[in-house]
């Protein structure tokens, strides 16, 4: 049966033009193949067929105007399926996970006790207190634990009903989450381990100690990794499971300036050598190793960029994100790999790291697992000293929706707490604050039993058979390898959630008077001879006073026990870490033609480059080879941009897929949410947008897929915003577009001072291996486009594209003849103004102002018979590291022939003064002062932003085409081209007011 392919319900538009036909009487195509694009003045958005069948008729032309209801073209069909049949099959596939969790019966069982509470004065009946808890214990015997949080929440819920007000349950006790029943066991030979922990930690101290003999400039830290060594090597010696031909690998985001310990354990298994190792922070000469994980210096080695404190939680969350992504768009396989990401506490006052954490939980990111390493103590001193950050963290992730699990006490406390039937020791430990914990650690056994122990009676009892020593010894859970391996255990087993492990730990673990646990022990680099020999003491390294002394490193012989445990160990797990690899093929560039139609004249039709840019990834999503590697990214901002056609087209991405029917299903952009969604809508969000990116961006090596990234957000809430995490992106290499769309300080007119963005491209051009455009025309936009994807996906090159999209309309010309190379070079000759051919300028502009430049250009010709050369300069930046890099090469050739760079090829044989006027601050075009010998004037944007229309913007910051003519007068005159008077008629004419004051104290 023939039927008609209508338009369908394309909300508030009418008239809409027919852009494209993208088929043709006889072609046999699928549902949802797109049959047309149509474009409002806002944005472009493809038709698709309603069913499969065979193209009969074409009822449209390419320019006709088109509403709801019009006949596009006849199909013969099959079946026709209703859009809300179709989410109704969607929906009922994916039923909601069940939290495995709640199983907890087979390990909680083994629980032999609930630890009693000590009775307080507010506890008026302490009998009846008993029997409540005694009959909580007896269904966790009888019945289990299940049973038991059963009954629990029924009371707890009656509770709420009578209304009464709960006490507060975000926090459990100041006890280990795992009771020691429950605990798995390591399977690990102990002593060996400990001894391959001790070697560990003397190398890494002894680097750091080394580097500074060298230089006190070179700086390091030994306190951090030394309380936090046991957490690094419980998951080395039996969690952390290698990439190889087999497994796509876990990924560790270790803490940054732990970074000497694991070098250190590289160093044992014969990864570095001892000459890397003096070669700590020593990097200009090659063989060194960085200060802190860097992927950028050190490529084969270092995946992620963490010691900016803050980024690495939030870029870990994001990865465990995207990681979910490609298992649920069948990208990659879900091989059960885990993102594990070292923190510290005092870390953990950064707004970045808390701030994703609802995000973890809500997408149920099970393939996460944080441990924070809580030593008490950050830079200056206790992160809590008046509280106590376990408990604050427990609170913060508990409500979020975190699997939580607590290493606080160290197997030694175990028979305490078992023998302490009063619950006093647990008040005493939940009522201390972190000050006292630190003090505790720094003064030894006989200030514990006094100031912790001593403070109930009933406690210091508990404590009497026990020595100084033995009280010294009781140990934290971070550092004690059973637990640690316990809870590493639990956190890799449970489903349906991330889990925090949250260690306690003390800083400078070890280090005795030098550092152990004392305020100044973050900054503690250099260790005197006694404290070196106490050191080695500590720990039973086997090295002689002489070998002390010299700082040697220790590294036992490759046929001992500990060097081939160590080697066995990581063998089993897959092979090294970290370490950085990919083995991604490179993504084909799409055809020249692919872009072919955004080369010719748009005639009276105007877009903005905004616009054509979506309209190019629409043509993206038609290549086979790049459609599937394509990861939009927006922050709430799809409809701004025109990308709203992208959420029926690609569906956003959603990890239970679409629980309900959008209010506007029956839309041609409706907002669709899919399991296997392509689109990255991140909300309000533009640091998670940002790390979504860096994820994506990075793929090639963690997951040995190429993917291509496009992030577009409003520019000003860019590189200002999240500049950091863009110099992170830089270092991690990530390779995509990051498109700071509406730019310019006088294109979003109304949106005023938050919003205009003046100085995008100049943040960008801080970041070395950014390359950064500031187009003008779609063809322009399109030549860049395709060239990256060239450069970095199938070339693989170390680089990122930033390119700024306005949101202007405006009509775009043909592209010159031959203007490729200029384009992606940073400037091509535009159009030449021969008229009078007596006085000749050369004008330069670029993004919206390259506009008015053209028009200043033809009244400086039709009105005062100057001549002109027009440039577009697509990057300022890319011809400033030209103009750089040959100005070099000349100075240190002074006997060679002078090389040219690309601007000075450009304007040496053009007469006149040079003119550059961007919607930029000077400084953009100033770039380009040493490399123009002429004079040269730059015009721009400097100063804030504000309300107003285009036009009085760009009069206000002294960019519109008046500005540009008066001025270029000007210029002509001071080099007496032209007479003064000329200029000073055109400052009249066009009103200028010369009393204005410059626009950056306005
Ligand atoms: C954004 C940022 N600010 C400041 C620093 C400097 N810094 C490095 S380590 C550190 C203290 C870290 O304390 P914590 O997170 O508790 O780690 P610990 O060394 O105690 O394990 C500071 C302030 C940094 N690296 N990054
Ligand atoms: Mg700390």
């Amino acid at each position: 049966m023939t039927q008609n392919i209508l338009v369908p319900d394309i909300g508030d538009f009418k008239d809409v033009e027919i852009i494209e036909i993208l088929i043709k009487p006889g072609d046999i195509i699928s549902k949802n193949d797109p049959i047309i694009t149509i474009e409002s003045d806002k944005s472009s958005v493809e038709i698709p067929s309603p069913l499969d069948g065979e193209i009969k008729d074409i009822k449209v032309n390419i320019g006709e105007k088109v509403s709801k209801g019009s006949i596009l073209a006849t199909i013969q069909n099959s079946q026709v399926v209703s859009q809300k049949e179709e989410f109704k099959k969607e929906t009922t596939e994916d039923k909601p996970t069940q939290n495995k969790n709640l199983d907890l019966d087979k390990s909680v069982d083994k629980v032999k006790n609930v630890f009693a509470e000590a009775s307080s004065k507010e506890d008026i009946d302490p009998l009846e207190t008993n029997e409540w808890i005694d009959s909580l214990n007896s269904v966790i015997k009888g019945e289990g634990a299940s049973r038991a949080s059963y009954l629990l929440n029924k009371v707890i819920n009656q509770a709420y009903k009578s209304g009464l007000v709960l006490p507060d349950t975000r926090t459990t006790p100041y006890i280990n989450t795992i009771p020691p029943e429950a605990e798995v066991k390591s399977p690990g030979d102990q002593n060996i381990e400990k001894r391959i922990r001790a070697y560990i930690r003397w190398n890494a101290a002894a680097m750091v100690v080394k580097a500074n003999k060298k230089s006190s400039e070179l700086g390091g830290h030994i306190g951090t990794f030394a309380s936090a060594a046991t957490l690094y090597d419980v998951g080395m010696n039996h969690f952390w499971r290698a990439k190889n031909n087999k497994f796509g690998g876990d990924l560790i985001y270790f803490q940054g300036h732990s970074a000497p310990g694991v070098y250190a354990r590289s160093f044992l298994e014969g990864r570095i050598n001892e000459k890397q190792l003096n070669g700590f922070r020593q990097e200009v000469e090659k063989g060194g190793l960085s200060s802190y994980p860097h992927p950028w210096l050190m490529p084969n080695y270092w995946q992620f960029p963490t010691v900016s404190m803050g980024l690495g939680p939030i870029m870990a969350i994001y990865q465990a994100r995207f990681t979910k992504y490609l298992i649920n768009r069948g990208l990659i396989k879900d091989e059960g790999r885990k993102i594990w990401v070292f923190l510290g506490d005092g870390e953990m006052d950064e707004p970045e790291s808390l701030g994703a954490i609802g995000l973890a939980a809500r997408e149920k990111l099970d393939n996460l697992i944080f441990v924070i390493n809580c030593n008490l103590q950050r830079l200056d001193g206790p992160v809590r000293g008046n509280g106590k950050i376990i408990q604050e963290l427990e609170g913060s992730f508990r409500g979020a929706g975190w699997n939580v699990i607590k290493v606080i006490w160290g197997s030694y406390w175990d028979q305490l707490l078992a023998k302490d039937q009063s619950g006093l020791l647990i008040k005493r430990m939940n009522e201390c604050v972190d000050g006292e914990y630190q003090a505790f650690k720094a003064k030894g056994g006989a200030y514990v039993r006094e100031r912790f122990f001593g403070k109930y009676p009933e406690l210091k009892e508990l404590v009497s058979s026990m020595t100084d020593k033995d009280v010294w010894k009781l140990n934290r859970g971070g550092h004690d390898p059973h637990k640690v391996y316990a809870a590493y255990h639990a956190a890799m087993n449970n489903t349906g959630s991330p889990t925090v492990i949250i260690a306690k730990t003390v800083k400078g673990y070890g280090m005795g008077k030098s550092g152990e646990s004392i305020n100044t022990t973050h900054q503690q680099k250099k260790l005197d001879e006694e404290d070196l020999l106490y050191y080695r003491d500590r720990f039973n390294v086997p090295l002689t006073d002489k070998q002390v002394k010299n700082i040697e490193f220790y590294k036992p012989d490759e046929n001992s026990e500990e060097i081939k445990y160590l080697k066995d160990k990581r063998l089993k797990l897959g092979g090294s870490i970290p370490e950085r690899s990919s083995f991604a093929k490179s993504i084909k560039t799409p055809p020249q033609d692919i872009f072919e139609n955004f080369m010719k004249s748009t005639g009276e039709k105007e877009m903005s480059t905004t616009m054509a840019l979506v309209r190019m990834l629409t043509s993206l999503l038609r290549d086979k080879n790049v459609a599937p590697r394509l990861v939009p990214i927006i922050p709430d901002e799809a409809r701004t941009f025109g990308m709203e056609g992208f959420f029926r087209k690609i569906g956003i991405y959603a990890h239970e897929g679409q629980k309900y029917e959008p209010e506007d299903s029956e839309q041609l952009s409706s907002y669709r949410e899919d399991k296997s969604g392509q689109v990255l809508e991140e909300g309000i969000n533009e640091a998670g947008a940002m790390s979504s990116w860096i994820a994506a961006g990075t793929s090639y090596t963690n997951h040995d897929i190429e993917m291509i990234p496009i992030y577009i957000f409003y520019s000003m809430f860019g590189f200002q915003r999240v500049g950091d995490l863009a110099w992170a992106a830089g270092d991690s290499q990530t390779r995509g577009f990051l498109i700071g769309a509406t730019a310019g300080r006088t294109t979003l007119a109304g949106e005023g001072l938050q919003h205009q963005d003046g100085h995008s491209q100049l943040l960008a051009s801080n970041i070395p291996n950014c390359v950064s455009y500031d187009p003008t025309f779609a063809y322009e936009m399109a030549v860049i486009l395709r060239e990256g994807i060239r450069r970095m996906h199938e070339k693989k090159e170390k680089i990122f594209y930033y390119i700024t999209a306005m949101n202007e309309n405006y009509s775009h010309p043909e592209k010159p003849k031959n203007a490729d190379e200029g384009i992606l070079k940073g400037m091509y000759l535009f159009e030449e103004n021969n008229n009078k051919g007596k006085t000749r300028v050369q004008l330069l502009g670029s993004g919206t102002i390259l506009r008015e430049v053209i028009k200043a250009a033809k009244i400086l010709s039709k009105e005062h018979g100057i001549d002109s050369d027009v440039w577009s300069v697509t990057s300022f930046n890319e011809l400033r590291k030209n103009g750089m890099e040959i100005e070099r090469w000349n100075l240190l050739n002074p006997e060679q022939k002078k090389k040219k760079s690309y601007v000075e090829e450009c304007l040496e044989k053009r007469d006149g003064p040079v003119i550059a006027a961007t919607d930029y601050m000077r400084s953009f075009s100033d770039q380009l002062r040493p490399y123009i010998h002429k004079p040269f004037y730059s015009f721009g944007t400097d100063g804030y932003g504000r309300s107003d229309t285009r036009k009085n913007l760009r009069k206000f910051f002294e960019v519109d085409k008046e500005h540009i003519v008066a001025y270029t007068l000007s210029a002509l005159a001071k080099e007496q081209l032209v007479g003064s008077d000329k200029a000073e008629k055109a400052i009249k004419k066009y009103n200028i007011d010369k009393n204005k004051a410059f626009p950056t104290k306005l």
